[in-house]
């Protein structure tokens, strides 16, 4: 039950508003929230050298505003605390490893398969925002900045500094109670509230089956990724021609990757998202390439509107989907589609067009997913 907040002449001590903030975030559907200065500034030399060797790939917005990476108070003036937000993202029933495994069918990161996170989060951040602003009894003096994503700022940094988790191996952020299945979000405010301790230890131990199974070895040091060989940045983020020898390597993934973190322990403790709009739609979690790849751009339009999947465009969805049925059993109404999507669709579409035809008479087969090969798949419950 919500206490009542102070009366005007005596305002609340921050410390008692901070406890109040975190229930109140909450109720709003945030499974965490945590508190912590605006200040990324130990990360400077490893981004530096991240950015150097050039892992960001074509995000060529990675390499903008370092300074407001490093402090977020050049980012939004007088920044005094950072609120970081968390929410699960798992749809419930939803399988993995099983789609996965299935060379027919498609799979898609299990964050996207519903309604776009970014506006669903974001507007919770901003009633958190506005509650906020009123409750600490001067709205006009409270300022508060919510984002998600797509700001220069290091998300998972500042969560580990605020206490959420720590930074795995495979470089997300991992909590004890809850894996890494959820999404982080943050709001900017110019009130001083009380820090929370951060986390300081790494709970990944001897572990290293993220490395391990990684489809196209991606990490080529534990904690650092190459972003070009990653799957999630080639089916979302990158528009030219996939490298040739990544392609069979990709399986059935047409719109980002989960492997890293579905074969990770911690991830036994992932909580089922309660999110109506998290859950899948069009049966996107369930559906056969073919279909998918029978889609016009009308259609790919229609049913990916509010969805983070227009992010990759009909022509990169049309890509994806082509390697990916390179890499299926093939049969003939795949080689059929293909052939007949040929004629009317650019010329990059029709490289991997080409390219899947070819694998497709050459009876490679789909190659063997290095996750069910680890021992600890045993553990993934679909
Ligand atoms: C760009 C980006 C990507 C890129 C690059 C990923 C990356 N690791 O940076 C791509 C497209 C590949 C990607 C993929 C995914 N992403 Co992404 N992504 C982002 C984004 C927008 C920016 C991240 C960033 O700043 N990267 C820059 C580099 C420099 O960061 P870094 O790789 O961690 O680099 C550090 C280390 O390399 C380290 N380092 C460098 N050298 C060395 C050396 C040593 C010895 C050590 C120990 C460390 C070290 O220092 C660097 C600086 O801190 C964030 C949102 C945000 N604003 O933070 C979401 C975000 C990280 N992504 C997210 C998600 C969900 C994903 C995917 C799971 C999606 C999917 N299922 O396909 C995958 C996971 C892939 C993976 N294993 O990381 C979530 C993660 C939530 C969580 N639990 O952590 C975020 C936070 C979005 C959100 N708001 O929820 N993503
Ligand atoms: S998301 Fe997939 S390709 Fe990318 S690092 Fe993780 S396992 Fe490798
Ligand atoms: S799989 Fe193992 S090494 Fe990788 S993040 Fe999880 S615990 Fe850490």
């Amino acid at each position: 039950m919500e206490q009542p907040s102070a009366n005007a002449n005596q305002p609340e001590p921050l410390e008692s508003l901070a406890q109040r903030l975190k229930q109140r975030a909450r109720e709003l559907g945030f499974q965490q929230c945590a508190i912590t200065l605006p200040d990324a500034s130990a990360e400077a030399e490893h981004l530096q050298q991240w950015l150097d060797t050039g892992y960001q790939g074509e995000m060529g917005y990675l390499e903008q505003h370092f300074d407001k990476r490093i402090d977020p108070k050049l980012l939004v003036p007088g920044c005094e605390r950072i609120v970081m937000v968390r929410m699960d993202y798992l749809p419930p029933e939803t399988t993995t490893l099983k789609t996965l495994a299935n060379p027919d069918k498609a799979y898609i990161a299990r964050y996207t398969l519903g309604r776009d996170y970014h506006k669903l989060i974001r507007k919770r951040l901003k009633q958190l925002g506005q509650w906020l602003a009123a409750e600490a009894g001067d709205e006009a003096a409270v300022q508060f900045r919510p984002f998600v994503d797509s700001a220069p700022v290091l998300e998972r940094p500042l969560a580990r500094n605020a206490g959420i988790g720590w930074i795995g191996k495979h470089t997300l952020l991992l909590n004890r109670q809850a894996g890494s299945l959820f999404f982080l979000g943050e709001l900017f405010t110019n009130l001083p509230l009380p820090i929370d301790a951060p986390e300081t230890e790494s709970h990944c131990g001897r572990c290293s089956a993220c490395l391990d199974i990684c489809p196209t070895k991606a990490f080529p040091e534990a904690g650092v990724l190459d972003a070009r060989r990653c799957i999630s940045y080639l089916t979302i983020e990158y528009s030219g021609s996939i490298p040739e020898e990544l392609r069979p390597l990709m399986g059935n993934r047409i719109f980002g990757c989960d492997d890293c973190q579905l074969i990770c322990p911690w991830n036994r403790f992932a909580k089922r998202t309660p999110e109506e709009d998290f859950k899948p739609r069009h049966s996107l979690d369930d559906v056969d390439l073919l279909t998918l790849f029978n889609w016009d751009e009308e259609t790919f339009l229609k049913n990916t509107e509010g969805s983070a999947i227009r992010r990759t465009g009909f022509e990169g969805w049309q890509r994806n989907l082509a390697v990916a049925l390179g890499n299926s059993r093939g049969g003939d109404k795949v080689e059929e589609a293909l052939r007949s999507r040929r004629e009317s669709v650019s010329a990059l579409v029709q490289e991997h067009i080409d390219w899947a035809l070819e694998r497709l008479a050459s009876k490679a087969g789909p190659v063997p997913l290095p996750i069910q090969q680890h021992p600890g798949a045993r553990r993934i419950k679909d």
